[in-house]
């Protein structure tokens, strides 16, 4: 073993030089790399090393044929890191202690090639947390002074908090120290961190004990690894030669990861049979653990349903499956593989959501390895923010360090070109991308102002026909929040397939796999899907609408067998005027979208399931004309008096309160009411609600650093309601800041638009590649076009 020089230390990591191998095995045996040491049993090679540092190892093996990696402890036998992808393009990363004694275990699991090439490499982690006992606490911060001084006192901020309060990780008796003689109080939420994040984990040890088999198509008990994720697929497509066909999308992570799927139909790796595709993704963001496993359950759902139950026997037969479980692998690889925190605190790699791009943070914070850096888990680009639809918006950062950081430009990281390059050669008609957590299903538009498609009232009952079996609430996406450059809002918008975003599960984002995947699956309690079918009904309500014509476009006719059916369309599509990092607004960039999928012709008749030619964004928005006058505009006073401070609740501390109506036809039709106060100085903080007549809040506005509140309500039912507005934050020493310039307004309802039709470009190839004939095909949704005779030119004598 040859270990070289440490190279020139950064903050965190010290990098070992790489140690190289050739592995050789003469002949190719598929099985698991990682279930064990396999000693010296033929299509094994191994490789004694010591780990030079307390850190973690990363494996590479590459080279030809199809070879799969693992990494033991020596002594015990136990998996210390593996990767089992689909060719020899391994990469494990996992955590040792100076010293530990390893087996690196290479595993021909088929192919031709008889080596494979073996690098280990080493990154030494500091120990930033000393073996403290760690406690999660709640610190009083009433005022947003208060805030900003608990900021300044350089204590381990969370992500958590409220509006009276952050959350802050102790690290130690220093830190409550610092806090105490700082003058804060604080209440404690977690007093052992690491006793309760142990006591989560032991209750999934405890459920995979005791439940051999769960009720999931697997019969899985625990959160699958992501070479868990690998390895099954190529088992699944060993088990189901006809049925499945794994595949590896056309870019790597940026890790250099491989992205896997896997494809179900009757045949299956004849990818080009015009049947329309239903995609289920998971894990674009990386701690989303339970999204992964749905779509993983899909896949084994299908293939074990295929031939024993009637529905998905004649569903899978009308349709083909995609199932991209891990979108995220460097991401979700490090979430899985972290040593347990359970803070949200930047060195909680177990909370990462977003994927391993450095080049866009600073140049100090870009040096380590994505599992070890100085930016902890907050590198990287939100894969939910890069797609090109709508990029650039609101409810997406343009700070590299934000949770929802956009990335450099749209569809910047190899991910989302991944995923986008996937679905633009193929007739993806549905598509479903799992994340965590809400007990939600989302559709597009995913900001008010984009506007509800044309096509709205269908997309909406076939979100509510799944919500009906996960008891999730289904509504578009801007009502949760504001989001632009996420799955659907480029995929939908420019594809025309149906997409929606199923939030899984009520809190938490990998809650216990009991609750989290089995229940939420299965429809057990504690899901609210129990006894409803849960999301496996779910996704075979989406398998049946992707079988059903009603949804899609069908292209008929005939064409000589072997003939290349092709559609194609080229466009150029806006992003949101791209907002900068103080929120203005810039220019809109264009964005090219090339659709180009084909269909190899059966002879005879055929059916090229499609997407609708003509673009959602271009077919129009979907509205409703108004039957009435808004309702005039309506200024309010300020009432007399000066309400105390309240960071709490809205409603039960100090407020002031002004009524107002809403009025409905005959008299009035208001789509849209807006409330708005103002006041001096930026430094100053009211905020705004809304409630209805129930007392229940129905829209706010409470943002911090402005001038003014505007609280919209949009679809508002006639009726009473309040303005709740509550002093947040006044400047201590200044005179009072009140509120002025109350007043509501009123919107009528927008009728529908509808835009210009647009054509695929179809061409009928003959197998020598020469084209037999080009044409333009309109097609709305639910409608087939019959071609005739596909293969002849209009207009040109019959072809012999
Ligand atoms: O913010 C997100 O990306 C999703 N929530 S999560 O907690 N899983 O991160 C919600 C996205 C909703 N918006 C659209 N799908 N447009
Ligand atoms: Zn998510």
């Amino acid at each position: 073993m040859a270990l070289g020089v440490a190279v020139a230390a950064p903050p965190l990591a010290v990098a070992e030089a790489d140690q190289s191998e050739t592995l050789w095995a003469g002949q190719a045996v598929p099985r698991s790399c990682f279930a064990k040491p396999l000693g010296n049993a033929p299509g094994v090679d191994s490789v004694k090393t010591t780990a030079p540092v307390t850190g973690l190892v990363r494996v590479r093996l590459t080279g030809p044929g199809d070879w799969d990696v693992a990494v033991f402890d020596k002594k015990t036998g136990a998996v210390v890191a593996a990767s089992a992808g689909l060719r020899t393009n391994e990469v494990a990363d996992g955590y040792v202690t100076k010293d530990q004694e390893l087996v690196v275990q290479g595993c021909r699991y088929g192919g031709n090639a008889r080596t494979a090439q073996l690098r280990i490499g080493w990154t030494e982690v500091q120990d930033t947390q000393a073996a403290q006992r760690m406690q999660v606490v709640d610190v009083d911060t009433p005022t947003r002074a208060d805030k900003r001084r608990l900021q300044a006192l350089g204590v381990d901020l969370t992500e958590g908090g409220g509006e009276k309060s952050l959350q802050v990780l102790l690290h130690g008796p220093e830190d409550e120290r610092k806090l105490r003689e700082a003058g804060f109080t604080w209440k404690v939420r977690i007093p052992d961190l690491k006793k309760h994040v142990e006591a989560n984990a032991r209750a999934d040890q405890r459920y995979a004990q005791r439940v051999a088999r769960s009720l999931l198509p697997s019969g899985r008990t625990s959160y699958r690894h992501l070479y868990e994720y690998e390895y099954e697929i190529k088992e699944l497509a060993r088990r189901y030669p006809t049925l499945a066909r794994p595949f590896i999308l056309p870019r790597q992570s940026v890790e250099g990861r491989d992205i896997h799927g896997i494809e179900i139909a009757v045949d299956a790796r004849h990818i080009h049979d015009g049947k329309p595709v239903f995609l289920n993704m998971g894990v674009h963001h990386a701690r989303e653990w339970p999204s992964g496993e749905h779509a993983m359950e899909w896949a084994y759902e299908l293939l074990t349903g295929y031939g024993k139950d009637a529905r998905i026997t004649s569903l899978v037969r009308a349709t083909r499956n995609v199932v991209i479980p891990v979108v995220n692998p460097d991401g979700f690889t490090i979430s899985r593989e972290a040593p347990a925190k359970g803070d949200f605190s930047v060195f909680d790699y177990e909370m990462k959501r977003k994927n391993c791009q450095a080049a866009d943070s600073p140049p100090d914070m870009r040096v380590g390895v994505c599992a070890d850096n100085p930016a902890g888990r907050l590198r990287g680009v939100d894969l939910n923010r890069n797609y090109p639809g709508f990029w650039g918006g609101p409810g997406a950062s343009a700070n590299w360090r934000s949770d929802t950081f956009r990335g450099s430009a749209p569809g910047s990281e190899p991910e989302v070109r991944a995923v986008r390059e996937f679905i633009s050669q193929r007739q993806v008609t549905t598509l479903i991308t799992n994340h965590t957590y809400s007990n939600l299903i989302l559709r597009p538009p995913g900001v008010y102002d984009a506007r509800p498609p044309l096509d709205e009232p269908t997309y909406a009952a076939l979100g509510q026909r799944m919500a009906d079996h996960n008891g999730y609430t289904s509504e578009p996406s801007w009502k949760l929040y504001d989001t632009t450059g996420s799955t659907e809002d480029w995929s939908f918008w420019n594809t025309g397939g149906f997409g929606f975003t199923f939030e899984i599960g009520p809190s938490s984002f990998h809650p216990p796999f009991e609750t989290g995947v089995v229940a939420e699956y299965a429809g057990l309690p504690p899901a609210a899907g129990a006894g409803k079918g849960g999301n496996r009904a779910a996704y075979l309500e989406m398998l049946q609408a992707t079988a059903d014509p009603a949804y899609h476009a069908v292209i008929t006719g005939t064409a000589p067998e072997g003939w290349k059916l092709r559609v194609h369309k080229e466009f150029a599509t806006p992003t949101s005027p791209v907002l900068d990092s103080s929120g203005k607004a810039g220019e809109p960039i264009m964005y090219e979208d090339v659709l180009d999928s084909s269909y190899i012709a059966p002879g005879g008749e055929f059916a090229f399931h499609v997407n609708p030619s003509t673009r959602p964004y271009v077919a129009g928005r979907y509205g409703r004309d108004p039957v009435a006058p808004p309702s005039p505009p309506y200024a309010f006073e300020n009432p007399p008096g000066q309400p105390a401070e309240n960071t709490g609740d809205p409603l039960s501390g100090p407020h002031e309160e002004v009524p107002f109506t809403v009025e409905g036809p005959p008299r009035a039709d208001n789509a849209k009411v807006t409330v708005h106060i103002e006041w001096n100085s930026p430094d100053t903080d009211w905020d705004l609600y809304i409630v209805d007549a129930d007392g229940t809040i129905v829209a706010q506005s409470a943002t911090g650093g402005t001038r003014e509140e505007n609280a919209v309500l949009a679809d508002p039912a006639p009726g009473q309601y309040k303005a709740v507005i509550v002093n947040y934050d006044q400047v201590d020493g200044q005179p009072f800041d009140d509120w002025t310039g109350g007043k509501v307004t009123f919107e009528n309802p927008k009728p529908t638009t509808t835009g210009v039709k647009e054509a695929w470009t179809f061409t009928c190839e003959r197998p020598n590649g020469k084209i037999a004939s080009v044409r333009s095909v309109i097609v709305d949704r639910g409608r087939t076009v019959d071609l005739g005779d596909a293969c002849r030119q209009p207009g040109k004598r019959p072809r012999r």
